[in-house]
């Protein structure tokens, strides 16, 4: 495909650097990506022209504060196609959006003995805090597990879920697999049967379109830091007739509507979930972050790191001894793997001396590690600013490293 990746890489200052006197090549996306001037731009400008505490401004800096952070708020409404402004709380990542939902879905919706399906390729964030409110409620996990491929079990959905069911929770796309489930048909699934889905997107947001009217999923997660924006920030989704059953899950200033010591009430909607000041530099930079993807093109995206994933996988594919995990045929640029002989640590460690960041270990994700019986992985996971060239120099460096095996 014609794709200026040389162009694109011009706006990434740091991916153009050595490391031990070799070009940087960043493999290790699906922990966090790198950002553009643009969002860093954006960052500075915050901090030397416009930055005060947000909503209530009585003065000029924090109204200009305001109007950026709650723009903001429309470019992550509008990037998921979420019907309105107020079902987008913003909160610190994707694990902060998890522990909200599961709490404050626990304390309205969960009884003693109700059921929670979460799937087995599931990150530790979309497993512990679902744990913790099935502990609090006296609820149960029950898990959907996946084949050798890698491919959740969606036929054995129908069988798992009881008239306990509450909720389903699982990921757009794997951090370890790359797979890509099929969330509209779960939803599809949990809908005909009267349950409710929470989606992790924090893979699936930097690389797909997402739009989640037309998946019909109740909550949608995900993290700016993965998707060219700044750390401590991310976003929770939800639908309008939950958020609003739901209880604050923090309290403090921003989410009440007044408060008496005979008792508070809370603000509306998305500020009930909103306590204390946030992050408001990163919001405003992560709004810049959104209007860097739309402009490359989510679609454009996807369609490189497809072309990168493809030619990656069939050159590791010849290295005797190395075997990957996650095959499905529906899958986004992520690839771990083993090579026999070789422990994943020590590639990492070797690979990180030619100038090659990748991840190593077991991603958060000890239940997969353990369909597997494996105690972790090599992980190399791209981005639309990766090229053919630096996975070649990737796939050299590895052939180099084996053989001192
Ligand atoms: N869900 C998935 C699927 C993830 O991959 C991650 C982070 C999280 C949730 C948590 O996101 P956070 O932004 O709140 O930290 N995944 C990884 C990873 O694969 N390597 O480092 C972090």
């Amino acid at each position: 495909m014609n794709f200026e990746v040389d162009k694109i890489r011009q706006d990434f200052p740091i991916l153009h650097q050595q490391i031990y006197n070799r070009p940087l090549v960043y493999f290790d996306n699906a922990a966090t990506t790198q950002r553009p001037k643009q969002v860093i731009d954006a960052l500075n400008k915050t901090y030397t022209e416009y930055y005060g505490n947000i909503h209530r401004a009585a003065h000029f800096l924090a109204d200009k504060a305001t109007e950026a952070y709650e723009g903001t708020r429309e470019k992550a409404r509008n990037f998921i196609n979420a019907e309105t402004r107020e079902q987008i709380i913003f909160t610190k990542g994707t694990t902060e959006s998890i522990n909200l939902a599961a709490f404050s879905f626990g304390e309205a919706f969960v009884q003693e003995g109700d059921e929670i399906i979460v799937s087995e390729m599931e990150h530790h964030s979309n497993i512990v805090p679902w744990q913790l409110m099935a502990a609090r409620k006296g609820a149960k996990i029950v898990m959907l597990p996946i084949d050798n491929d890698g491919r959740l079990l969606i036929e054995m959905l129908e069988q798992l879920i009881t008239k306990r069911t509450r909720l389903i929770a699982v990921a757009h796309v794997s951090n370890v697999l790359g797979t890509i489930n099929p969330v509209k048909q779960i939803a599809r699934i949990a809908r005909n049967n009267g349950v409710r889905i929470f989606v992790d997107g924090a893979q699936a947001a930097p690389h797909l379109r997402i739009d989640v009217q037309d998946m019909d999923v109740d909550f949608y997660a995900f993290s700016a830091h993965k998707m060219y924006g700044p750390n401590g920030v991310g976003v929770l989704y939800g639908k309008t007739e939950l958020l609003e059953q739901m209880p604050p899950y923090q309290g403090g200033g921003e989410m009440i509507s007044e408060v008496k010591f005979s008792g508070t009430t809370y603000n509306e909607l998305p500020y009930k979930f909103e306590a204390g000041t946030p992050n408001i530099s990163g919001v405003i930079a992560f709004g810049a972050a959104i209007d860097y993807l739309r402009n490359t093109g989510i679609e454009t995206v996807a369609a490189w790191e497809h072309e990168l994933l493809s030619y990656a996988t069939a050159a590791l594919n010849q290295i005797p001894g190395l075997r990957i995990y996650g095959t499905q045929a529906e899958k986004s640029g992520v690839i771990s793997f083993n090579v026999e002989g070789a422990h994943f640590f020590d590639l990492g460690t070797m690979l990180d001396k030619f100038g090659i960041a990748v991840r190593t270990g077991h991603h958060c994700a000890d239940p997969l590690m353990d369909h597997f019986g494996i105690q972790g992985t090599v992980r190399a996971s791209f981005a639309f600013y990766n090229t053919r060239e630096e996975i070649d120099r990737f796939v050299d460096a590895l052939k180099k490293v084996i053989a001192m095996f």
